[in-house]
């Protein structure tokens, strides 16, 4: 290559060369030395190598490992099955594991990520990731910290699959590491996680984490204050806790293999603190001498780990310094090989290929593993008896049930789930009938309720965690956004995690008022690619698509998000009290089921389309009612899927009748109705359409919320207006 070479680059070569020889003494470590110098040597000519591709405009990704490379110490430590979900300064551990396993092409693989080419083994080049399912590696998303949920979630998922015999892609004395830097720790992701898994390990479950957190002293430009990560995680109770000096190879080794130890045999969590620094600044792109002098940073050179190692190597006389330099320049000599190699492969050619990874759709699969019954219940789970009506909270409860027994691996889980039954009931006696340890109450924080679902999908297990109020979930929502939903993404289906999330939401609670309670924003759902949105409105409905989002989970992987609407969840009448009208029957399962992106028609109408969901379809009911007694026929459509849409269903309803009017009890923006309406624009409707909503607020306490929330007066006078059109 003929690039000028990084001032680091200089460095080493000038220190190795300055060694004198030693003479040979055994390090006890000698082969395990060589091959974190291998490791470490390798990906440190990757991180020139990447800079230099994004030089000549090739290379799109410059975050480096250099300085952090004592991380390969950790690799060398854990086995190569230990699930590894890594900070993104991890050449050196993804470098060192690639060893333990035969027929691996390392050096290639963080190349094709850094050019973003399709043939990139974990993300296919939609991201520079590491990852590797050979290798037990599971790319992980730039969100810092955002992986921590999920590490603990999947540590504890290990030793519950274990006892409930399910099988995992892991063994069972596995220990999952999961690292990060030092900014990174004080993210409220990271110590909510870090206190889930004390929370957890408190009460005696296995907890076999091994967090690593690589501390540079830096976020970007900002110091941490010096001894703060000490300071913070020394003295936890029930967090072991360790500290190497990653420029100290020999140091690194031996704590690294007793941090490991101690997780793998007494399975609970451990903190390694690993000392590093931070070469060639934050990214390519980061002037580094706008915030540090040069002094500062070129005194990090003499703690660099790369030359730590090749000073051990010498001074054990394992190798001579110019065998250093040989060894060195012959790994500048590979990468420089495999960068050739990289950038003849080919790029995502399209949408379709780009998109092919955002999740599995396999409708005949899901129909299937959604319609077959399950072995025969020998008693209703609940008081309710079979083919009596029942609520929606009551059906949907019986579909819980039913999963549960249906399949082992199936978790139901969340805050008052448990012992309580759920604020609402939902969950009554479930888990009396399955045990405490398929159904679970959880500490009070959704990211790792969310996180404990990431960890149980990866491991296996088919968890259907509850988020108590639709407010509640979001700030949470990175970890059904950020790692959920992307993880097919940036793995290119090779992990997934299945889930589905029961949220209690929406409004029009009589007497349990507030915002909090009566959320009516989708918005935020709507937008994630892949994610499944069901939005159930009558108990039949909700059992069968509660039945299809747990296929879709299993069978597909998706993450899918049940939308419950608190106000209709102990609804019995529709139009007239004890008319018991919003009662139904529990359609049992093998009685079919309710397909994604199906919606379901009311009538055949042929005055007026009224397109609704959750309590907007008992409202447009009765609003239809009182319209045919004044003689005008209107057909109600139930969307039930707020993403995907039922396009088709919709489009044709609203053929029908010529007129359009979207009930959207969520707002007036970001809401349902904009996607209603634009997607019959895009269809080319040509006939009238109108919308109601509820206005762009947040919901008052009492009375006042029916200020803003769309009402049946409101929705039957938008459907006179419309039909005088
Ligand atoms: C949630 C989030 N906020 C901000 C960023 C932008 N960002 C990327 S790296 C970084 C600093 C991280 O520092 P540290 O955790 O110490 O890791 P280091 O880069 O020093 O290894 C920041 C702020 C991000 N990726 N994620
Ligand atoms: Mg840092």
């Amino acid at each position: 290559m003929t690039d000028k070479r990084a001032p680091l680059d200089d460095h080493f070569l000038a220190a190795v060369a300055a060694q004198q020889p030693g003479t040979r003494t055994s390090s006890g470590l000698d082969a395990e030395l060589l091959a974190l110098f291998d490791a470490q040597a390798t990906s440190r000519h990757l991180d020139f190598a990447a800079r230099q591709l994004g030089q000549r405009g090739l290379g799109y990704y410059s975050i480096g490992s250099s300085g952090h490379e004592s991380n390969a110490a950790v690799a060398a430590a854990l086995r190569p099955t230990d699930p590894a979900l890594l900070h993104y300064r991890s050449g050196g551990f993804y470098l060192r594991r690639a060893q333990q396993v035969p027929g691996q092409h390392p050096v290639l693989d963080v190349l094709l990520g850094v050019v973003a080419s399709a043939d990139e083994p974990i993300s296919a080049g939609r991201h520079k990731v590491f990852g590797n399912t050979a290798l037990s590696i599971i790319p992980q998303t730039s969100t810092i910290a955002s992986h921590l949920p999920r590490s603990v979630g999947l540590a504890f998922a290990l030793g519950r699959a274990e006892k409930l015999g399910v099988d995992c892609r892991w063994p069972a004395d596995s220990v999952v590491v999961c690292s990060f830097g030092d900014a990174s720790a004080n993210h409220s992701t990271a110590t909510g996680a870090v206190n889930t898994a004390l929370h957890c390990a408190h009460q005696g479950l296995p907890m076999p984490l091994l967090l690593v957190c690589e501390d540079n002293g830096l976020g970007i430009s900002v110091r941490t204050p010096p001894g703060w990560i000490e300071a913070s995680y020394r003295d936890r109770n029930g967090l072991a806790y360790f500290s190497a000096d990653g420029a100290a190879p020999l140091d690194c080794l031996r704590v690294a293999q007793q941090a490991v130890e101690w997780t793998r045999t007494h399975r609970s969590p451990v903190f390694l603190h690993l000392r590093t620094v931070r070469l060639m600044g934050h990214a390519g792109s980061d002037v580094e001498t706008a915030y540090r002098s040069q002094r500062e940073i070129s005194a990090d050179y003499d703690r660099d780990p790369l030359l730590g190692t090749a000073k051990t190597l010498i001074e054990h006389g394992l190798l001579a310094p110019e065998q250093v330099i040989d060894r060195y320049e012959a790994k500048r000599s590979e990468v420089a090989e495999a960068v050739e190699e990289a950038l003849s492969r080919r790029k995502l050619g399209s949408a379709a290929e780009v998109m092919a990874a955002i999740c599995q759709d396999r409708p005949e699969a899901v129909a299937e593993r959604a319609s077959t019954a399950p072995p025969r219940r020998e008693s209703p789970t609940s008081s309710v008896e079979q083919g009596e009506r029942l609520t929606l909270a009551q059906a949907i409860n019986r579909s819980l049930a039913d999963e549960l027994e249906r399949d082992r691996r199936v978790l139901v889980f969340g805050e008052d789930v448990a012992r309580k039954g759920g604020v609402y009931g939902v969950t009554r006696g479930l888990r009396k009938k399955f045990g405490a340890s398929r159904v679970f109450d959880t500490l009070l924080d959704e990211q790792s309720i969310l996180g404990t679902a990431l960890g149980a999908g990866l491991a296996g297990l088919l968890p259907i965690a509850e988020i108590q109020y639709l407010a509640y979930l979001h700030n949470a929502i990175d970890q059904l956004r950020g790692e959920a939903s992307t993880l097919s993404f940036f793995s290119n289906g090779q992990y997934r995690n299945p889930m589905v999330v029961r949220i209690a939401g929406y409004a029009y609670q009589r007497g349990f008022g507030g915002h909090f309670h009566n959320d009516n924003a989708v918005a935020a759902l709507r937008d994630i690619p892949g994610l499944v949105v069901a939005s159930p409105s009558r108990p039949d409905d909700a059992a069968a698509m509660l039945r299809t989002c747990v296929a879709a989970a299993d069978v597909d992987g998706r993450v899918c998000v049940f939308l419950e609407p608190i106000a209709l969840y102990h609804a019995r009448d529709l139009h007239e009290p004890g008319d018991n009208r919003w009662t139904a029957k529990y359609p049992e399962p093998g009685t079919g089921h309710v397909p994604i992106g199906r919606a379901r028609q009311y009538g055949t109408g042929t005055d007026l389309t009224l397109v609704t969901f959750g309590n907007g379809v008992p409202m447009s009911l009765r609003v239809a009612r009182r319209l045919r007694e004044r003689g005008i026929t209107a057909r109600v459509v139930d969307l039930r899927w707020l993403s995907p849409l039922p396009e088709a269903d919709l489009v044709r309803a609203a053929e029908a009748t010529g007129r359009v009017l979207v009930v959207d009890e969520t707002r007036r923006s970001g809401g349902v109705s904009e996607a209603v309406l634009t997607t019959l624009v895009d269809h080319e409707y040509t006939g009238a359409m109108a919308r109601v909503t509820s206005e762009d607020s947040f919901i008052p306490l009492g009375e006042a919320a029916y200020h803003v929330l769309v009402d049946e007066e409101t929705v039957e006078q938008a459907a006179w207006r419309l039909l005088k059109e």
